[in-house]
C-alpha cells in the first residue's frame, strides 16, 4: 500500500516525479531538434553537391527525388538508401569518422548515372 509517512517522504516523492518528467521532456525536445539537411536527387546530380556534418552529431538527411528512383550509397557512414521516384526519405545518421566521403547513386538512373555523386565532409 502507498502511504506517506512524513512530509520528508512526500517531498522526496514529488521531486522524483518531477525529475522523471524533466527527463522525458528533455528527450522529446532533443528528438524534435535534430537538424534536417535537405538533399535533392535529379538525373544526374545531387543538390547541394557538398554537405558538411559534425562528427558525433546526429542529423537527419531528407532526400527527395525529383524524377526517377535514385540510390544513396556511402559505406563509411553505413548509408545504403533507395529514393523512390518522386518521393522523399528521411535517414538519420551520426557520423563516427572524420573525413571527406563521396556518396554515389547506386541505382541505375540513365546514361550519365556513373557520374552522379556528392561529397559529404565530416569534421
Ligand atoms: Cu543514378
Amino acid at each position: 500500500m502507498f502511504r506517506i509517512d512524513s512530509p520528508k517522504t512526500l517531498l522526496f516523492t514529488v521531486l522524483s516525479f518531477s525529475a522523471l518528467a524533466g527527463l522525458t521532456g528533455a528527450a522529446r525536445v532533443r528528438a524534435d531538434s535534430t537538424p534536417v539537411i535537405e538533399i535533392t536527387a535529379k538525373r544526374f546530380a545531387f543538390s547541394p553537391e557538398k554537405v558538411t556534418l559534425k562528427k558525433g552529431q546526429t542529423v537527419k538527411l531528407r532526400i527527395h527525388s525529383e524524377d526517377v528512383t535514385h540510390g544513396f550509397f556511402l559505406r563509411p557512414l553505413k548509408l545504403d538508401e533507395e529514393i523512390p521516384a518522386g518521393q522523399t526519405i528521411d535517414v538519420t545518421v551520426t557520423p563516427q569518422e572524420a573525413g571527406t566521403f563521396t556518396t554515389i547513386c547506386d541505382h541505375f538512373c540513365g546514361a550519365n548515372h556513373g557520374n552522379m555523386n556528392m561529397t559529404i565532409v565530416v569534421e
